[in-house]
């Protein structure tokens, strides 16, 4: 009698809190904690009074974000000793006051990098690096969880690419760099981030192989896997490539997700997004040192693919009116499960 009734007792408490947990988890943010579950932002929509429902989603559904562009070299840094902070710092106010963690995007890019940067004799190339990182990391000191401190290092055959930086001190770029990060913010977690490392390949091994050494030295702490995917061809091992990089001693982030393909949206391809989506979230669930996900903006509306990739789209949760697609809900079930 007593055992039934406690038995009773243990398995409706325990219908319960699987209940509540799936009720509670109305926010992709709920849902996702204690991971963080973050999106790209750009100022612009943040911004845009017009629009209000871009900043009402970025406070109601997520717990981190990463400035789509407004800390990248071209933005904050146009010319040599001229910073311009503004948008930037924008977006941190936001963060902060709604308890969002920072992902900070980026300090070392070939691409949307300073003209003066590409215009100086390579014997000078050093020198602007080190300021640059000096000036804008102490500037957002204390303000951010990670830096993306090196960003799209490699090609995708394993070798580095040929970018200034490389021209101008080989490998050791990566370690001048990530040690100038430490000196002037001891808590942000420094990354590299790169895509088209999310599976088992040459770039993710020669990632690898980098990170290893890196973290050694103690100058890494992560991995970003951007995850820009294209439907139906998501490497099917994401989550033992995760592992490999754990069992190193670093974190992984899935950094800039979104899962693109040629338009139009039909229910196929909404399910399909659905399954995919949730396949991301379940990988990185099952990897212990996945600390979070972010994904690549919030609307289709103003997502950078069909900018990119002519007559592709529909990569993110939300479609161009706001309206939320399976993929959605497929992940809130994904890590409620
Ligand atoms: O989404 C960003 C887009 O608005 C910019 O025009 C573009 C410029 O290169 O950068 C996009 O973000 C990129 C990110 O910073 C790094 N990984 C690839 C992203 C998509 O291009």
């Amino acid at each position: 009698m007593f055992a039934s009734a406690l038995t009773l007792a243990v398995s409706a408490a325990s219908l319960v809190t699987g209940a509540s947990a799936a009720a509670a988890a109305s926010t992709l943010k709920d849902a996702a904690s204690p991971l963080y579950f973050g999106a790209a932002l750009g100022v612009g929509h943040l911004t845009n009074a017009s629009d209000p429902t871009f900043a009402k989603l970025a406070k109601q559904q997520f717990s981190a974000a990463t400035p789509e562009n407004e800390m990248k070299w071209g933005v904050v840094n146009p010319e040599a000793g001229v910073y311009e902070f503004a948008d930037a710092d924008t977006i941190v106010a936001f963060t902060k006051k709604n308890n969002m963690k920072l992902r900070c995007h980026n300090l070392v890019w070939h691409s949307q990098l300073s003209p003066y940067v590409t215009a100086l004799p390579l014997n000078k190339v050093k020198a602007a690096m080190l300021q640059h990182i000096k000036d804008v990391v102490e500037h957002f000191a204390g303000d951010c969880y990670a830096w993306d401190v090196i960003n799209e290092p490699f090609n995708d055959d394993g070798t580095y690419r040929d970018d200034v930086f490389y021209q101008a001190m080989g490998e050791d770029y990566f370690e001048i760099a990530l040690k100038q990060v430490r000196a002037y913010d001891s808590h942000a977690k420094l990354y590299i981030n790169d895509y088209n490392i999310e599976g088992g390949n040459a770039k993710s091994d020669a990632m690898l192989a980098l990170a290893k050494k890196l973290y050694k030295k103690g100058l890494l702490d992560g991995i970003g896997f951007e995850s820009h995917f294209i439907l139906n061809e998501l490497p099917g091992d994401i989550a033992e490539n995760m592992e490999r990089f754990t069992k190193v001693g670093l974190d992984i982030a899935v950094t800039e997700l979104d899962i693109r393909y040629n338009l139009p949206e039909t229910a196929t391809t909404d399910s399909q997004q659905a399954t995919q989506y949730a396949s991301v979230v379940n990988a990185c669930q099952s990897v212990k040192r996945c600390v979070g996900i972010t994904v690549w903006g919030i609307t289709d509306l103003y997502s950078w693919i069909p900018q990119t990739f002519t007559g592709q789209g529909a990569a993110l949760l939300w479609d161009d009116d706001y309206k939320k697609k399976p993929a959605y809900k497929a992940v809130i079930n994904a890590f409620v499960d």
